[in-house]
């Protein structure tokens, strides 16, 4: 499957990983939107959330507990952070395989345009 998170997963292709372990990765997105940001993966290849099973919702709910880890970690917890899943063309999706965009070290703006 040519599916460039995967290739990550599989430690075919480097990135700066934060974390990981039997479901998930988190590496620093290599074109930062934020003092700090980085996705959140899946070791499972889900091309986007509309492919999410009802077996999967749990670890998308691990996704989002473990991107509050890492932001407590790096000590933005408190301040606060965005996360974001982009899905498909309206959505900004680039890469087909979930992931959840960590950004924190600022305040975020809103709405998103
Ligand atoms: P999107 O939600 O699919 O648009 O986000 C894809 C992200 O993956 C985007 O922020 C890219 O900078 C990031 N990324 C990356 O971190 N490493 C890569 O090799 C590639 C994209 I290609």
């Amino acid at each position: 499957m040519d599916c460039l998170f995967c290739k990550i997963v599989e430690g075919e292709i480097p990135a700066d990983v934060l974390y990981q372990d039997e479901k998930v990765i988190v590496f620093r997105d290599i074109n930062p939107q934020a003092p700090f940001h980085a996705l959140v993966i899946p070791r499972q290849h889900i091309p986007t959330l509309n492919d999410i099973a009802d077996e999967d919702c749990e670890l998308v709910g691990y996704m989002l507990k473990i991107a509050g880890d890492v932001a407590e970690e790096h000590g933005f917890a408190e301040d606060g952070y965005r996360t974001v899943f982009n899905c498909n063309t309206h959505g900004g999706q680039t890469v087909y395989h979930i992931h959840l965009h960590l950004l924190g070290g600022k305040p975020m703006g809103w709405p998103p345009y």
